[in-house]
């Protein structure tokens, strides 16, 4: 085809495609006509492809020409398209009725502290207010400080009661806050008075009320004088102090190889109010603060002379602690990322537990009647 051929051609189908885009009345239709002029086989795309049937001296203007079309059809087009996706998000705005400048907007959900931060902070102020430093310790432990210091060799069965995580280095995570015992010992030395908020981790099953990371707080009172009387008067106003009220406890012998006398310090159980659920593994009491009377050996061990300085130690289950205040009935909540554990510590903020709010994992049920050590 002549050059001027070519011209008058291209002319005549950037007219049709005018008038066709003009009658078109939806996307769909757009859509076919523009196949029939721009795709391959289409009037004007098949002449696209007619370039190299033209000699190499007019190759230029024949090109100039298709391209001129190929981009005023194809604008023509767009804009077609435009005018029907604006025809479309006014009728979906009509649909959905008008825009209401009185409706309050989408509300951000605001950031909070983790129970168990919020729990810690309330027990730091307790402490502090009762001239309590608060101390820390290393997540990875020498087995030196995390049992042999504490009175458990690597032969003692109590060994068995606290299985842990090896790591390659010849440490471990270690499995209570009581390593922390010693390192303030060999730090400060006597008098002492501190809590040791932190991580600790554990090789065993998890349930309701066990898992394998989760926090305690140790305390440590070491003076002249310091007695049993003196241990049991700081249970209490610590967590008559975290609960706002008097909460029932109770007092049972118990066995750690850093304390004598030791004591399991129980709390009735708040998600059932003692009548016994999976939390409290249907004995309506939660383990949560074991406690005694440091053990010579553990003061020997600290650099302390047991003859001149007694002292007090225990470990609260921090995490569980944090359970009972928000009333949280499932400890896999804690570090599941569950934004719903966040809610906690606003709603719950006052001064007496309100209630338990439904944070139920399901299949939570746990087998056993003892209380969950
Ligand atoms: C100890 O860890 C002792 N170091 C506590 C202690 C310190 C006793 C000082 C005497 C003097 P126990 O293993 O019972 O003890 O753990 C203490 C608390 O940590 C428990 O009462 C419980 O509330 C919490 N706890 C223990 N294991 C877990 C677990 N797997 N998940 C969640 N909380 C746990």
């Amino acid at each position: 085809m002549e050059l001027e051929d070519l011209k008058k051609q291209l002319a005549e189908i950037e007219h049709q495609a005018k008038s066709l885009a003009a009658e078109v009345t939806h996307a769909e239709a757009l859509r076919q006509v523009k196949a029939r002029i721009l795709g391959k086989k289409g009037t004007l795309g098949k002449l696209m492809g007619t370039i190299r049937d033209y000699a190499p001296e007019v190759r230029g203007q024949v090109g100039q020409a298709l391209n001129a079309a190929n981009k005023s059809v194809g604008r023509l087009f767009d804009e077609c398209a435009n005018r029907f996706r604006e025809k479309e998000s006014a009728a979906d705005s009509a649909r959905a009725g008008a825009f209401d400048p009185t409706l309050p907007g989408d509300r951000e959900m605001p950031g909070n502290v983790h129970p168990v931060t919020a729990v810690q902070w309330e027990i730091e102020r307790v402490f502090e207010r009762l001239g309590f430093t608060v101390e820390a310790g290393p997540d990875m432990e020498t087995e030196h400080y995390n049992f042999e210091a504490l009175n458990i060799p690597a032969t003692h069965p109590a060994r068995d009661m606290q299985d842990t995580f090896w790591l390659a280095n010849d440490r471990l995570l270690r499995t209570h806050t009581s390593p922390v015992q010693i390192r303030t010992m060999e730090k400060f030395g006597p008098p002492i008075r501190c809590i040791v908020p932190g991580r600790c981790f554990r090789y065993e099953t998890i349930d309701a009320s066990h898992e394998n990371t989760f926090h305690q707080c140790e305390g440590l009172m070491i003076d002249k004088d310091i007695s049993i009387a003196n241990l049991i008067a700081v249970m209490r106003l610590l967590l008559r102090e975290v609960f706002q009220r008097d909460v029932k406890i109770r007092l049972r012998p118990g066995y750690f190889p850093f304390v004598e006398p030791g004591f399991e310090l129980d709390m009735s159980c708040l998600i059932c109010g003692g009548d016994g659920c999976a939390t409290c593994k249907r004995s309506g009491w939660i383990e949560i603060l074991p406690c005694g009377m440091v053990h010579p050996n553990v003061l020997r061990f600290g650099g302390i002379d047991p003859h001149v300085f007694t002292g007090f130690a225990f470990g609260l289950g921090l995490t569980r602690l944090a359970m009972m205040k928000y009333g949280i009935h499932d400890i896999r909540v804690m570090n599941s990322g569950d934004l719903r554990a966040l809610v906690h510590p606003a709603r719950l903020a006052g001064p007496t537990i309100t209630g338990t709010l439904p944070l139920v994992i399901h299949g939570a049920e746990t087998s056993g009647d003892a209380p969950g050590g």
